[in-house]
């Protein structure tokens, strides 16, 4: 809703209240419909000023309503009213005003922000475009280059670019409300003319279709199959070749098909997901946040190789005292150097000043006796991190978290080594630390909640997407990888190439398919992992390896890759060919592909024709089994959790929602479907063997992603 009061006796000031955002819901629109009639039409207001309670002008619209059947008065003929007033409108901007709410202050003659305040048009981020009138009215404010930038990615702008850029006419550091009204006061009675947007053209630019043609371009490029940054370029180029109302209409035309799309769905699911996960379930529905964090001053990172590295700077950049501890004097000094760097380019980007002193560098372990928290970033290495663990509990003050930043170890094991168990958590960062968005925090089963709960926070102040996830092999996300990488394996041995299995994800929208990801990463981390899960056979390139192992199908292609030296990138070599190690262009490699010929003959392999459609359903279908399967042992709370990991971890397209949404977008009975013809041609893979979980939730009738929670719990409460 909005409430109407009179002060300095002539401004009429509307307050959104809709907390926490003051979206435009329903019952807010009705608001400002009725307090800007009842200020237009009262003779002692001579000037108006909307503003948000609780330092937030807008966030928008109510994005919740957007399943559902609109009611309440539409934002469009609102904003016109208000740009048509015979009164000054003045939007005072605290906080955010961002999609519907900088439409709402666009339709405003004029805009005061704080010196805090962030502005922005994010639609395209939920699958849309800003149709209030916003693509059409911003290029007229701020010409078509800058409205492009701004649309097209959805960025948020501070108030002193909005200032800088004429989105605001003045920014203040004093009570955002008091300066509105003071300047609203000024400008009483003024002619309004100049100041309604929709009633100029676009600022004159030259060479529009080249400038039109070349951002189309590169928008196609970065949105990787995503159709709402390409439909803002459409909308803009609208405002700036059509008059206003014409302009309007294909702003509309262009939403009525984002606002149905799949993808507004998949996006305007991750945006609600990534909030659930912040507030991280147990998988029976309990909740943790109710544990109170610990407060943290002081940090300490143990191992100073490339996570140990990015996860210093992480920990200084938010703000905390760091100990770097690496026991060998010529690493340490690499480290520090390295770490240095980081951090000045960070602060450079920022603006700010580099935070060189809140690190200091050890190469004993004592340095480490006062912090309030450690995380342990040795080599992947179960008796290592055992003895580093036992070192920390014998060092440590009490009460100190332990946490291992480990991507497969048992974190349990880790914790038994400790005389508190209850105080040892992992934080599995993705590389490089300080950059990747996302963090798996993990708990074992003697984790306490208030554990969990600082490394939750941790991670939120680091800016990272944490998820609390079980204890199990892999965890979340490289468990699910496992599947889909064995799967591109198969398909290679089938008669597939990695440049074909690559370019089937690639179009599906994923960063990087497959292969060139395994390049980039080292084909040598999982030729380690298989060797220590006694997989990899001696004699291997001889040619005389089996392909079942363990009792089940096993590519041994990538240990023979390894054999070679063809660890990817770094070697020059992998399952492409780098002009020079550490070069990221791939080129295809017809070593490669003689190489592919001769282990098929082998092995007595016909290679036969695979399409794009394959690859995309043994590949992602069997990572989406196991995500099931992740569901069912109640390693992940929710399908949002898998997702978001996926999305902000693993390059999966945020426009598909994760794998768990994609799934029911497809619809689970046919996921089933396909599992089982794979596992009748395949019967020797047992992750294509559905899960019970899928199987149980088809037989239920498939309910919608939001209703699996209730679902696994009712199967699981029938055991
Ligand atoms: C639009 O405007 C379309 C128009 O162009 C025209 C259409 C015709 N609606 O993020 P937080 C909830 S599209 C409903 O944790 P923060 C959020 O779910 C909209 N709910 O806080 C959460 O709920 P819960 C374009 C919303 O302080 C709670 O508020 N606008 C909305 O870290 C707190 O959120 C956007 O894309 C909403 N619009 O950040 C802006 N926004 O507590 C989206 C938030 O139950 N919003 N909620 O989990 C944001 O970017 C951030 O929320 C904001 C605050 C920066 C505002």
């Amino acid at each position: 809703m909005a409430e109407y009061n009179l002060v300095s006796e002539c401004v009429g000031l509307i307050t959104l209240r809709n907390p926490p955002v003051n979206a435009l819901s329903a019952a807010v629109r009705q608001g400002i419909v009725d307090t800007v009639q009842r200020a237009l039409s009262d003779p002692n207001v001579k000037s108006v000023v909307i503003c948000g309670q609780n330092g937030i002008f807008c966030g928008g619209a109510d994005i919740k309503e957007f399943g559902s059947k609109m009611t309440g008065p539409p934002l469009i003929p609102m904003f016109h009213a208000i740009e048509s007033a015979n009164k000054p409108v003045v939007a005072a901007i605290e906080g955010s005003a961002l999609g519907g709410g900088l439409e709402l202050a666009l339709g405003c003659h004029y805009r005061i922000a704080h010196s805090k305040a962030r502005l922005g048009l994010p639609e395209v981020t939920l699958g849309l475009l800003p149709a209030a009138g916003g693509s059409q009215r911003l290029p007229r404010l701020i010409g078509v280059p800058a409205a492009l930038s701004l649309i097209t990615t959805g960025r948020h702008v501070t108030a002193a670019e909005a200032l800088q850029l004429g989105i605001v006419d003045q920014v203040t550091d004093h009570n955002t409300v008091d300066a509105a009204v003071k300047f609203a006061l000024s400008v009483a009675g003024r002619s309004l003319g100049p100041r309604r947007i929709s009633a100029h053209p676009c600022p004159q630019q030259p060479d529009l279709d080249a400038l039109f043609e070349e951002v189309m371009q590169k928008v196609r490029q970065s949105a990787r199959g995503a159709i709402a940054p390409i439909a803002c370029v459409q909308a803009v180029r609208a405002a700036a070749t059509l008059p206003y109302a014409q302009g309007m209409e294909r702003e509309r035309e262009l939403m009525a098909t984002l606002f149905t799309s799949g993808q507004a769905r998949a996006l305007q699911y991750c945006f609600f997901a990534e909030r659930a996960v912040g507030r991280w379930r147990m998988p029976s529905g309990a909740r943790w946040d109710t544990s109170k964090p610990r407060p943290l001053h002081k940090a300490a990172v143990i191992g100073l190789g490339i996570m140990g590295r990015g996860i210093t700077v992480a920990l200084a950049q938010t703000g905390l005292s760091v100990i770097a501890v690496e026991t060998q004097e010529k690493q340490l000094m690499e480290a520090k150097q390295a770490i240095s760097g980081m951090l000045e380019r960070g602060a450079k980007r920022r603006g700010v000043a580099p935070a060189l002193d809140r690190v200091i560098y050890s190469q004993n372990i004592q340095a480490v006796a006062d912090v309030d928290l450690v995380i342990e970033a040795v080599f992947e290495d179960i008796a290592l991190k055992t003895k580093v663990f036992q070192q920390l509990s014998a060092v440590c003050k009490p009460g100190t978290l332990l946490c291992t930043n480990t991507s497969a170890l048992d974190v349990d094991q880790l914790a038994s080594e400790t005389p508190n168990p209850e105080l040892v958590v992992g934080m599995h960062f993705f590389a490089p630390a300080h950059v990747m968005k996302l963090l798996e925090v993990v708990y074992g089963p003697r984790s306490s909640p208030q554990a969990v709960a600082t490394a939750m926070q941790l991670g939120k102040k680091m800016g990272k997407a944490s998820v609390a996830v079980g204890n199990c092999r892999g965890f979340v996300g490289n468990r699910m990888l496992k599947p889909y990488i064995e799967e591109a394996f198969f398909l290679l041995e089938e008669g597939a190439t990695p440049e074909l299995v690559d370019q089937a994800l690639e179009e599906f929208g994923f960063a990087m398919g497959v292969f060139r990801m395994s390049d980039l990463s080292g084909l040598d981390v999982g030729w380690r992992i298989r060797k220590g899960e006694g997989l990899v056979e001696p004699g291997t390139a001889s040619g005389r390896s089996t392909r079942i192992r363990q009792g089940r199908r096993y590519s041994p292609l990538g240990d023979l890759l390894c054999e070679e030296g063809r660890f990817g990138q770094k070697t020059g070599r992998g399952w492409y060919q780098y002009d020079k190690p550490g070069s990221r262009v791939a080129r295809s490699d017809p070593w490669l592909h003689s190489f592919l010929g001769a282990y098929r003959a082998q092995h007595g392999l016909v290679a036969r024709r695979i399409d794009h459609q394959e690859v995309l359903e043994r590949c992602l279908y069997a990572l989406i089994n196991e995500g099931f399967h992740i569901l069912d042992d109640g390693i992940a709370a929710g399908p949002e959790d898998i997702d978001v990991i996926y999305v902000s971890g693993y390059g999966w397209p945020r426009h598909r929602g994760g794998p768990m949404f994609y799934a029911n977008m497809v619809g689970l009975a046919k996921v089933l479907e396909r599992l089982e013809h794979y596992q009748q041609l395949h019967p020797e893979v047992p992750h294509l063997q559905p899960s019970s979980l899928l199987r149980k939730l088809v037989a239920s009738g498939s309910p919608p992603i939001h209703k699996w929670g209730e679902a696994i719990k009712k199967l699981h409460s029938q055991l």
